[in-house]
């Protein structure tokens, strides 16, 4: 497994949630989902593919929170989080993948650092820290191309120029090296965060994705606060590390940062 993923970049367990699980991480999504359309209509309406901060007290009542916190922080899941990211990743935050209103929107390829960092930094975080994304979809999707090995290799001319729309290139065209990966509701998709990427829409798709990070405050730094469990919940978790581990990450900087002023 991990072999397979850190040649690829990514990797796929079928049938990793079972249905009555999957039931209740889908009516928790679409109650979300109903209440982030009303909050973002605008959003929604022209062309948003997804949402995030499920965890956060805007949408969702505690009850529905512990029932994602819990799913984060199992032993099942932690388990193939720590044995892709090794000792101690970190909770970072979740989203929510659906299909835009408009049909004939097309998906686009891209890194996810590349809208916050230059092309010499994109270069650099090849050789990590990681951020990686597990992605459960609740109902069968499309899924998602990936073009295997980038999350360790730099673009082809290619793959740049399409990426990045240089040279008349458009980022929603087809990539030879891009490689479809076709889901089943209860799957998990494993893939870094870096890799070159782009979602398929289509199938009503609801996909529930939960970002880990290597702990690292650069990257820790992105965790909202509203998203992390308090102390009580935290105790009812089986495997609360990755989340105690954000919350001591954010601490210790808060603490640097008041220390430096
Ligand atoms: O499913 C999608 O629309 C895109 C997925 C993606 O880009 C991501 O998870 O970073």
């Amino acid at each position: 497994m991990i072999k397979e993923y850190e040649e690829n970049g990514y990797l796929v367990l079928e049938g990793f949630v079972g249905e009555s699980e999957l039931q209740k991480l889908r009516e928790v999504a679409v109650q979300f989902h109903q209440s982030w359309k009303q909050g973002s209509a605008r959003l929604y309406n022209e062309g948003a593919v997804n949402s995030a901060y499920l965890t956060a007290k805007k949408h969702l009542k505690d009850s529905e929170r512990e029932l994602l916190f819990k799913f984060i922080g199992s032993v099942k899941l932690m388990g193939v989080v720590s044995s892709i990211m090794g000792g101690r990743p970190a909770f970072m935050n979740t989203q929510l993948f659906f299909d835009p209103v408009n049909e004939g929107q097309r998906s686009y390829w891209h890194r996810d650092p590349q809208y916050h960092m230059s092309i010499d930094e994109q270069k650099q975080s090849l050789l990590g820290p990681n951020v990686v994304h597990f992605r459960v979809p609740l109902v069968d999707e499309p899924g998602v191309e990936l073009v295997p090995g980038t999350h360790r290799r730099w673009d082809s001319g290619e793959e740049l120029d399409v990426r990045l729309e240089q040279n008349g290139r458009k980022n929603y065209e087809d990539l030879s090296s891009g490689v479809n990966v076709k889901l089943n509701a209860g799957d998990l998709l494993v893939f870094d965060a870096g890799m070159i990427h782009r979602g398929i829409y289509g199938m009503g798709r609801l996909s529930l994705d939960i970002l880990f990070c290597d702990s690292v405050p650069k990257l820790v730094k992105f965790v909202d606060d509203s998203c992390l469990p308090n102390s009580d919940m935290l105790t009812k978790l089986e495997d609360a590390s990755a989340f105690s581990r954000a919350v001591e990450i954010k601490f210790r900087n808060r603490f640097m940062e008041a220390k430096s002023v």
